[in-house]
């Protein structure tokens, strides 16, 4: 219904799937990541969702970004989840009566309370990765037009403004890149990147007696975080909650502060998507190639490793690198001014037994030769769609043409097979999680397109 046909000599039954999960999952204003698991809006399923929307309704594509950045805080902050008002409390764990709590003296750069004590919009305090500049620009490429360069200057200040609260509050170790407060906010939330620095978390599982999880009671519990995670979880969350969502002295107080290249690289890859957005709406692309290239830069001195080729998260409170090999350490690949030992190193890695890249299987999240690899466990094996069309772009702007290719008729076969899965199983590729997922009928839009 209303959907346009697919360019040229492509999978019709895969691209009218995918478009239709979209449709399915599109409140009116924007697009959930699933019906079942997730019924708000997310930050970066955001940015993704609307790489796939361009491709089949432009208009939501812009509507999708409006709708999140219309809650975006005043010190400039994207919050990770912005809640629907018509969804009930019940729905959805930790919702809007767990961020918006705590009580403390209320923080300036929050969003301003009614009389009612509540914002316009309610949303949680803390980020994702910032994905959303990347995503206007290719909408703005796949539907270009003068409706484009109007939602254009709309967005452009504000993901200046999105940029600028990450480059400078969350600068916490002072070298260029920005600090993470909470696991979710690298989006991987149970990657082993954030083992070691959890473990110093101490763990109180009374929290959870204060409150309940919901997402073991719609997924199977073993494939979810662990209760000592969950636990953690909630205690950095509320860590930061109590103060308001203050940034100021979190390197003295704050549990959880790790640099992860994932983040940053993304970050990276926002300035140079503004540098082209800024020529369009007239503003100058210098500032952003500078800040692009200085992350660039502080990537490869505090978060690469030569030993393993591959970069690694940081821990601000030990100022130790994690040695774990998780995904996250791959993606500084999508920066185009990633110097040549680097790239090497990461395309050795991606090709190598541990992420292996063959004909049948997508890069997993998690190095496959290490001994707590699981297959099941979210971000601790499985194979999720956004980070690998991450990759396979990166592998394009470095020339890897030919890995590029296996790597995307990879991705494709998974979804032909399997459906439009949350992830899947790295060795069956069976789809796990939440089916019907909008990031992965989104970018399989793109992949196809
Ligand atoms: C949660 C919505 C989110 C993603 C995250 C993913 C998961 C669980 O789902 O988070 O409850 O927020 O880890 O990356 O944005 O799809």
């Amino acid at each position: 219904t209303g959907t346009p046909p697919p360019p040229g000599d492509i999978d019709e039954a895969l691209w009218r799937g995918a478009a239709a999960v979209l449709g399915a999952n599109w409140t009116g204003t924007y697009t959930v990541p699933s019906r079942t698991l997730y019924p708000h809006q997310w930050s970066w399923d955001a940015g993704f969702i609307s790489v796939g929307l361009a491709h089949v309704a432009p208009d939501r594509a812009w509507r999708d970004l409006r709708s999140l950045f219309e809650a975006q805080w005043p010190d400039g902050r994207v919050p990770h989840i912005v809640f629907d008002p018509d969804v009930t409390e019940r729905d959805y764990f930790p919702g809007p009566t767990f961020w918006g709590g705590g009580g403390t003296t209320p923080y300036p750069g929050a969003p301003p309370t009614g009389a009612d004590g509540v914002p316009a919009r309610r949303s949680t305090g803390i980020v994702q990765p910032p994905v959303h500049a990347l995503g206007a620009w290719l909408i703005c490429q796949r539907a270009p037009g003068e409706a484009a360069v109007a939602e254009l200057r709309w967005l452009y200040p504000r993901l200046v403004a999105q940029q600028e609260y990450l480059a400078t509050a969350r600068d916490v170790g002072g070298a260029g890149l920005s600090a993470i407060v909470h696991p979710w906010e690298s989006g991987l939330d149970n990657s082993p990147a954030w083992d070691e620095a959890l473990a110093n978390v101490p763990v109180d599982l009374a929290v959870l007696h204060r409150y309940s999880r919901r997402d073991t009671l719609v997924v199977a519990s073993d494939h979810r975080p662990t209760d000592e995670d969950y636990a953690r979880y909630l205690a950095i969350a509320l860590s930061y909650r109590d103060r308001g969502y203050r940034d100021a002295d979190l390197a003295g107080r704050h549990p959880f502060l790790v640099e992860c290249p994932g983040f940053n690289a993304l970050r990276g890859a926002a300035e140079l998507a503004l540098a082209r957005i800024a020529e369009v709406v007239g503003a100058d692309p210098a500032a952003h190639l500078a800040r692009a290239a200085g992350i660039t830069r502080a990537l490869v001195d505090r978060l690469f490793d030569p030993e393993t080729g591959m970069f690694h998260v940081r821990d601000l409170r030990t100022g130790r690198r994690s040695p774990a090999r998780c995904v996250n350490g791959l993606l500084p690949l999508v920066l185009p001014d990633l110097p040549e030992p680097q790239v090497s190193g990461l395309v050795a890695a991606i090709t190598s037994p541990r992420f292996g890249v063959s004909a049948r299987m997508p890069v997993p999240s998690y190095d496959r030769t290490a001994t707590d690899f699981d297959p099941y466990r979210y971000w601790r094996g499985p194979v999720w769609f956004n980070i690998n069309w991450l990759l396979w772009r990166g592998l394009r702007t470095h020339r890897q043409e030919t890995l590029a290719g296996t790597l995307r008729t990879a991705l494709l076969d998974l979804v032909r097979d399997s459906g439009y899965y949350e992830y899947f199983h790295p060795d069956s590729g069976a789809g796990i999680g939440s089916p019907a997922f909008s990031w992965t009928a989104a970018l399989t839009l793109d992949l196809l397109a």
